[in-house]
């Protein structure tokens, strides 16, 4: 058996249930063969078993009370996943489904997500199961306070850093920011995220949804297309799937559709902006509330975006969001690239039917990296007490997601095929991982 079956099969049977985390660790792990045949090194230093086990994982306790007067009991997560790189880096997740085994994937990605990205950020995830949805703004901000109130002392500028995911917007990082700063007396800056008047990049909020579509350029330039009249089907409807299709918009493409967790809009005229803007940013609403606003559209409560004929797909709501049928309907309608802007968007079967397909396949590590990219660069200008300004900001974003776009396509033509992106990414981010952990000693 291989050093990374060895790892994959030990690993797996040490964390019972935790079917997220094994689906990632069976999506990364056997794709590391030829660079550790190549590196005998990271099996003597046991860099794989290093790897998979967190620094540490944290789980407490949130009490709040509701609106009605009622104690109400969460439970918070922050999994620190590694620091070779610099302090734990990754959003927080407010999602009902949230449990250790959704952490433990997500943090997991993030660190070699991170790595891609070149900046001197370690990885980390966290999250709670409370559910932001239909509470009041002053139920917010009193589970945000009793969070923090707990997670405080795990997080800082030099060791912790978090920002937003799944749930977790300005308004929330604006409630935990503020019980931060209240509780340490520090105006450090920890939180990614946070709204520019006090602190924050410009460029944070649109990041990952540019990023991802700057990506996507980059495979589209060497398949010699372009985002010019090209139909693009986005599910989700939250922070990265509103900025992926505003930049796709701008490059003169079609968004044709986006999607909640109740159903999805069909705009054949293609997708207006503001409106999904005013619904999700402002209204909190659903997004078949977009009916109302605009006619010859379709609303759909059941099925899934992937069955609707497209050039570009990209998946930016949440985890498993596009599996085998759906992959089979993108290949049989001639999709060219499905990139993802949610993590781990694609279940095992769909990735491995896209590969042998002619779509290009880009994995989230890879192509939503500019969200995190430009959380560290929030993080850079709090340190220097500098703003940039946005252009600034954005023509860095470029870069990065262009640099990440050559490491994961030469990594792949070395250790797999051109059209390996994921080989390319994970080889890629784990490349950097283990020369600096080698030089780190066994810690
Ligand atoms: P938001 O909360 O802003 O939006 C999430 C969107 O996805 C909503 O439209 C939501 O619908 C939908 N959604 C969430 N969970 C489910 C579900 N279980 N089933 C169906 N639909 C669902 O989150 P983000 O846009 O920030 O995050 C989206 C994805 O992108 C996540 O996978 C996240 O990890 C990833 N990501 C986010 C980054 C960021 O900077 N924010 C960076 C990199 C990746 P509804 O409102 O009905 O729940
Ligand atoms: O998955 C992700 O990369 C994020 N949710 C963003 C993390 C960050 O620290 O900006």
């Amino acid at each position: 058996m291989s050093y990374a079956a060895r790892v994959l099969k030990e690993t797996i049977e040490k964390n019972p249930g935790q079917n997220h985390f094994h689906q990632a660790l069976t999506e990364i792990l056997p794709t590391l063969e030829p660079y550790l045949k190549e590196h005998p090194e990271c099996e003597k230093d046991g860099l794989l078993e290093r790897l998979v086990e967190p620094e540490r994982q944290i789980i407490f306790r949130i009490p709040w009370v509701d609106d009605s007067g009622a104690v109400q009991v969460n439970r918070g997560y922050r999994v620190q996943y590694n620091s070779v790189f610099g302090p734990y880096k990754g959003g927080i997740r407010f999602h009902p489904s949230v449990n250790l085994d959704t952490i433990k994937f997500l943090g997991f990605e993030q660190t070699f997500k991170n790595s891609l990205t070149g900046l001197p950020m370690g990885g980390g995830k966290g999250g709670s199961d409370f559910d932001p949805k239909g509470k009041s703004d002053r139920e917010v901000m009193a589970f945000c306070q009793s969070l923090v109130t707990e997670l405080y002392r795990h997080i800082g500028a030099d060791t912790d850093v978090p920002a937003g995911d799944i749930g977790v917007g300005a308004r929330e990082i604006g409630f935990i920011y503020g019980q931060y700063k209240r509780i340490t007396g520090v105006f450090d800056g920890t939180m990614t995220g946070k709204s520019p008047i006090y602190g924050g990049s410009l460029g944070r909020k649109e990041a990952t949804g540019y990023g991802l579509v700057y990506f996507t350029e980059q495979i589209l330039e060497s398949l010699g297309a372009t985002f010019k009249d090209k139909r693009v089907v986005i599910s989700g409807a939250g922070n990265v799937a509103i900025y992926a299709a505003e930049k796709a918009i701008q490059l003169g493409a079609k968004v044709i559709t986006m999607s909640d967790s109740n159903g999805y809009i069909l705009d054949k005229a293609g997708i207006n902006l503001d409106t999904v803007k005013l619904i999700k940013e402002q209204q909190r609403g659903r997004i078949s509330e977009y009916v109302k606003h605009h006619s010859g559209v379709e609303y759909f409560d059941k099925g899934i975006v992937w069955q609707v004929p497209c050039d570009i797909a990209l998946p930016c709501a949440t985890q498993n969001e596009l599996n085998g049928e759906d992959a089979k309907a993108l290949i049989g309608n001639n999709c060219l690239v499905v990139a993802e802007g949610s993590n781990m968007s694609t279940t095992m079967d769909a990735v491995h039917l896209l590969q042998k397909s002619s779509t290009i396949y880009a994995p989230g590590k890879a192509a939503n990296a500019g969200g995190v990219a430009v959380s560290g660069l929030e993080m850079a200008q709090n340190s220097s007490r500098l703003f940039w300004t946005a252009e600034e900001v954005d023509q860095k974003l470029r870069v990065i997601m262009k640099n990440i776009y050559t490491t994961v396509s030469t990594t792949a033509i070395k250790y797999a095929e051109k059209k390996d992106l994921v080989a390319g990414a994970n080889i890629g981010g784990f490349a950097r991982l283990c020369e600096a952990m080698l030089l780190q000693g066994v810690i």
